[in-house]
């Protein structure tokens, strides 16, 4: 073993290898400086792509409500849902495609429409785990109202808490909790989707710099026919330190009151149906200089901010969604006799019904220890936030979709309500970022990091021997990998994950290291053409995927053994068997990412595509020959 890293660190040493590696790693370096990432994260996520288990953020579970916000959460949790259950009526408006006004004022008399604005601004000033089991409440309720609620404050005024000065704050607040004026977040436009920096609507500094004049208009605006103010991202003029001007994106608070805002009218949608979405056109708006947030040419970034501090709310709101899934299959499954059976017992209901548990409880865990990292004030959960968001998006539509198998013709009728579910449920793997975007955001945020770490290697390879430990340490980390031996990832004996689950916690360290030496392997094969290889990035990011999740479970049942809690070998089989699932598809997926057998099939996937496209559509005749 020792032999093996001295032969690796003299390689290392060898001008060949060096250049080479040099080459490749400056150049991840400079692709990936753009991402906006800490130097020295506490980020498990982030870190996972050093291979390094960082465990801060995710051991023990963490618990940080104390018994005054508890008990307060728990008044709040009853009314929402007894005002859920009681008073609104999910079905009705997805039939009328609105959310009757008796219904928007009990929600503002819930105090719905400012859960996170501070108590002093007349908001409930909720912290991010209180937000989150509320909208756990709405998500499992009524998705459609769920969305005229989080456009609203999860996105729409989140730029003023975020962002705001205290003016801006006192002046906006106070109004928005109440639900007096509702909010809208406009970035969206005809040509700019995924791709956000690229929109086109524009304001110019009016010629006595008072004002901002906005020109243009966006499109899938949730509330963007309620809404009375607006966050709205606009390209401007900045003249940089060189006298140089080039637009850059600005936020702007636009009130309608201040003329030339109009919107289209109501989408037609296949779900949320209850929710307002609409185009809203900004003509020779008028935007007093006092009203740019973040900054003048700062918007992208408060774009990108929002939308991940947003993202946790739909992690819980869609694990709300999970749970009432899981609720009515059991009903069903319990209590529908088949071939003089309970249809519980046979064994393809049981895996489904398993499988859709273990996926609520994975994406349950996610939602409280991510919103939980950000009460703790981690300042690094993008790539988490991320995570979570795909993982409930495709959990809960997988949940929707068994559970409406399970229950036959049954649920396919619009009287069983799963029906609405899965129709609503459609639109979260597409918007907050598309799941394919945000898999490609995690990814290269990750090896981003990965290649700053990778830098400072290079900066100690310059000077070895002043960098010794630098040097043998990385030496020794590739020699192991290379000698599949362990590099120190240890969740098994951590103190932290309860000896019951030792073998799982392997299996996610395991899993960790794999995934670390991936990460330089890709590195050193591809360098800043990493970022073209979306069908290896995509592998990737799966693979982040189930770690994070098998990290997430790992805590949470460990905390539950450890408390004894009535549910706790339950919820140790559910951990047990994901991470025996998940570490398998890790392994699966890494070596795709690395195997040059299949990037063949990559690149044959991307010709075919090709000709898919050059015909227009299918390519072959048909078998009739007409
Ligand atoms: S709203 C519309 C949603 N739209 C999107 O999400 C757009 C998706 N696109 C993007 O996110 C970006 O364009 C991507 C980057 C990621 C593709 N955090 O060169 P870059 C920094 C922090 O990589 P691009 C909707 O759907 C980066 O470091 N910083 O950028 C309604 C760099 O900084 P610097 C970030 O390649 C939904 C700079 O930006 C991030 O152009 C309604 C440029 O980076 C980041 N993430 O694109 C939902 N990304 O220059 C309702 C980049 O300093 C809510 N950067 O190095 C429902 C709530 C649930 C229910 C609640 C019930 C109550």
């Amino acid at each position: 073993m020792f032999r093996s890293v001295a032969r690796i660190s003299s390689a290392l040493k060898q001008n060949k290898l060096q250049n080479h590696l040099f080459q490749k790693w400056s150049e991840c370096a400079v692709v990936t400086q753009t991402r906006n990432v800490s130097e020295e994260s506490k980020s498990f996520g982030l870190n996972l792509f050093r291979g390094q288990a960082h465990g801060e953020q995710v051991f023990p579970f963490p618990e940080v409500l104390n018994e005054e916000q508890r008990d307060n959460l728990q008044m709040f949790a009853d009314q929402t849902a007894k005002f859920f259950e009681e008073q609104n009526d999910a079905l009705k408006n997805d039939l009328l495609e609105t959310v009757e006004p008796e219904t928007m004022e009990g929600l503002k008399a819930l105090g719905a429409f400012g859960l996170q604005v501070p108590v002093e601004l007349d908001g409930l000033g909720l912290t991010n785990t209180q937000y989150a089991r509320l909208v756990e409440i709405v998500g499992a309720h009524d998705l459609g109202v769920g969305i005229v609620l989080g456009a609203h404050q999860s996105i729409g005024f989140k730029g003023i808490l975020l962002f705001g000065n205290d003016e801006q704050k006192q002046k906006y607040l106070p109004k928005l909790a109440a639900g007096e004026n509702i909010a809208a977040f406009c970035l969206t436009e005809p040509a700019s989707g995924s791709d956000a920096g690229s929109i086109k609507t524009r304001a110019v500094l009016s010629d006595d710099g008072k004002h901002y004049i906005l020109n243009g208009s966006k499109i899938w605006i949730s509330n963007g026919g309620l809404a009375e103010i607006f966050t709205v991202f606009a390209q401007t003029p900045v003249t940089d330190k060189n006298g140089d001007t080039k637009d850059k994106v600005t936020a702007f608070i636009v009130e309608r009151s201040y003329g030339g805002v109009t919107n289209g009218a109501p989408e037609k949608k296949m779900g949320i149906k209850c929710s307002n979405t609409a185009e809203v056109y900004f003509e020779d708006v008028k935007i007093p200089v006092e009203n740019v947030l973040g900054g003048e040419g700062g918007g992208f970034k408060v774009a990108m901010n929002i939308l991940n501090n947003g993202r946790f709310g739909m992690v819980a709101a869609l694990a709300g969604t999970m749970r009432y899934c899981v609720h009515k299959a059991v009903d069903h499954a319990g209590s529908r006799v088949q071939f003089g059976k309970s249809i519980h017992t046979f064994g393809t209901i049981q895996e489904k019904i398993a499988q859709m548990a273990i996926r609520h409880y994975v994406a349950e865990s996610m939602a409280y220890m991510i919103s939980a990292n950000m009460d703790q004030g981690f300042k690094d959960f993008q790539i988490e936030a991320a995570i979570g968001k795909i993982y409930a998006s495709e959990g809960a539509w997988y949940c929707a979709d068994e559970a409406i198998q399970i229950l036959g013709g049954m649920g396919f009728m619009r009287d069983c309500g799963i029906e609405r579910v899965m129709r609503d449920l459609r639109i979260f793997r597409i918007f907050e970022g598309t799941n394919d975007i945000l898999r490609l955001f995690v990814a290269l945020t990750g090896i981003q990091y990965a290649g700053k770490h990778l830098k400072d290697v290079q900066k100690a390879l310059k000077n070895p021997i002043g960098n010794i430990g630098t040097v043998v340490g990385f030496a020794g980390k590739m020699a192991k990998r290379k000698l599949g031996a362990s590099t120190g990832v240890d969740l098994h004996n951590d103190s932290n994950v309860n000896p019951e689950l030792q073998d799982a916690a392997k299996k996610a360290s395991k899993a960790i290291e794999h995934f670390g030496g991936t990460i330089d392997q890709l590195l050193i094969k591809y360098g800043k053409n990493i970022m073209h290889e979306q069908m290896v990035l995509n592998r990737v990011a799966e693979a982040a995927i189930d770690i994070y999740g098998m990290v997430c479970v790992l805590s949470r049942a460990s905390r539950s053994l450890s408390t004894n809690v009535a549910s706790a070998s339950t919820e140790s089989a559910m951990c047990q068997t994901f991470c025996e699932e998940a570490s398998v598809r890790v392994e699966t997926n890494l070596n795709i990412a690395v195997s040059d057998r299949n990037m063949k099939t990559f690149r044959t996937l991307s010709t075919i595509s090709d000709e898919v496209i050059k015909h227009g559509g299918c390519v072959q005749e048909h078998p009739l020959g007409f």
